[in-house]
C-alpha cells in the first residue's frame, strides 16, 4: 500500500523512498532540456509571432504538464529522447489554450505580466495561439505514431468542448456541481489525464498501466482546478501573477460560490447569486467573507484534497521507483500550493 500525503508540502513519503522525492529536482535536468526544445520549435520568420510567443512562453510557470510526461515515462523506465519532445508539445498545447483563454475571458494578467491580448491584441494573440497550437501538432506527427496523436486530438477537442460548456454556464448561480465538475474535467483536467497517459504510451506500458497513469492525471488535474478556483477568492494577485476576482467578473460559477450559497444565509446567499448573475466584482470584499464565514474556500481545499488522494491510490500499479514518490510529491503540492 502506497502512503498517502499528509498534506503537508514538506511530508515526508516513505522512508525507503529513493535520496529525494521532489518532483521538480528530480526533472530539473530533463526540463532543461524540454526548454531548449521549446526555444527550437518556437522559432519562426513572422517577426510578430516570434515576439508573442516568445513573450508568453519566457514568462516560465509552473510546466507542470510536461513534468507529467517525464515522470510517468520515467516511472515506467523509458529514457529516450522523444520525452523531451512530447513533454514540450503538451506545453505548447498549454500555451494555446492560455492564449486563447485570456481573449475569451479578457484577462490582462498572466505569469505576473500583462496578458499577450492586453498588450498585442485580441487578433493577434488568437492568432499566435493558432501558430502555437499547429506547431504542436507538427511535433505530434514527427513522433510518428498515431497513438500520440489520437491521445492529444481526443484531448485538445474536449479542452474546447471545456470551454464552450463553460461560456454556457456563464451567470447561472443555479449550475450544479456535477456540471461545474464536468466543465473542470474537460478544460483542465484531460490535458493532465493526456500527458500522464503519454508518458505511458512512450513507455509501451499494458493498457490497465497506461489507465491508472490516466487516472492519475485526471484527478490531479481535477484537483488542480479545484485550488486555482479557490486561489481566486483566497489569493493575492501578486503571488498568483494573475488578477484575483476575475472569475466573479465573468460571473463564473465556480464551487466556492455554490458551496457558499448552499450554507449561507438567505442574505448571503442573495448577494452571491447576484454577484454570479451580474459579474459584480465591485462586490468582491463580501464575496471573500462569504466564501472565507460559510467555510466553502476550506471545503473546496478538502474536495481538491480528495482527488489528489485519489491521485496518490492509482499509483499503486506502478513499480515503487523515485519517480513514483515524486508524483506522490507533486500531488500533495498542486493541493497546497498557494500561487
Ligand atoms: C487551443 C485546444 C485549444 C482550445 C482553446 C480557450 C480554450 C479553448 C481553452 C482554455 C483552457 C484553459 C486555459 C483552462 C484553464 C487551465 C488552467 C488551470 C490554466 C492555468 O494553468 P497553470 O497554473 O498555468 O499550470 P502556468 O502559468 O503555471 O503554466
Amino acid at each position: 500500500m502506497i502512503r498517502l500525503p499528509e498534506h503537508a508540502v514538506s511530508a515526508s513519503l516513505s522512508p525507503t523512498a529513493a535520496p529525494s522525492s521532489d518532483a521538480v529536482a528530480l526533472v530539473a535536468e530533463d526540463m532543461r532540456q524540454v526548454d531548449a526544445v521549446i526555444r527550437r520549435r518556437l522559432a519562426s520568420n513572422v517577426a510578430l509571432i516570434d515576439q508573442i510567443a516568445n513573450y508568453i512562453i519566457s514568462a516560465g510557470g509552473k510546466r507542470i504538464r510536461p513534468m507529467l510526461v517525464l515522470l510517468f515515462s520515467g516511472a515506467l523506465g523509458f529514457a529516450g529522447r522523444e520525452r523531451f519532445e512530447l513533454a514540450a508539445t503538451v506545453e505548447f498545447i498549454h500555451t494555446a489554450t492560455l492564449l486563447h483563454d485570456d481573449v475569451v475571458d479578457e484577462s490582462a494578467l498572466r505569469r505576473g505580466r500583462r496578458t499577450a491580448n492586453s498588450l498585442f491584441g485580441n487578433a493577434a494573440s488568437v492568432l499566435v495561439g493558432d501558430f502555437v497550437y499547429s506547431r504542436a501538432f507538427q511535433m505530434m506527427v514527427s513522433a510518428g505514431r498515431m497513438r500520440i496523436l489520437e491521445v492529444l486530438a481526443d484531448a485538445t477537442n474536449v479542452i474546447a468542448e471545456g470551454e464552450v460548456l463553460q461560456l454556457m454556464n456563464m451567470h447561472d448561480p443555479d449550475l450544479s456541481v456535477d456540471d461545474y465538475l464536468r466543465v473542470i474535467r474537460f478544460k483542465t483536467a484531460k490535458l493532465f489525464e493526456a500527458s500522464a497517459r503519454l508518458g505511458a504510451v512512450l513507455a509501451e506500458a499494458d493498457a490497465a498501466t497506461e489507465e491508472a497513469c490516466a487516472a492519475y492525471g485526471r484527478s490531479l488535474g481535477t484537483a488542480f482546478q479545484l485550488v486555482d478556483d479557490l486561489l481566486d477568492y483566497e489569493g493575492a494577485t501578486e503571488q498568483l501573477g494573475k488578477n484575483v476576482g476575475d472569475d466573479l467578473r465573468e460571473g463564473k460559477p465556480t464551487l466556492p460560490l455554490l458551496i457558499a450559497m448552499e450554507r449561507g444565509t438567505a442574505a448571503q446567499r442573495s448577494l452571491v447569486r447576484g454577484a454570479i448573475e451580474h459579474g459584480e466584482v465591485a462586490r468582491l470584499a463580501d464575496v471573500v467573507q462569504i466564501v472565507r464565514e460559510t467555510g466553502a474556500l476550506a471545503a473546496t481545499r478538502e474536495a481538491a484534497r480528495a482527488e489528489a488522494d485519489k491521485a496518490c491510490r492509482t499509483l499503486e500499479l506502478l513499480p515503487p521507483t523515485i519517480h513514483r514518490a515524486a508524483l506522490l510529491d507533486l500531488s500533495i503540492r498542486s493541493v497546497e500550493r498557494s500561487s
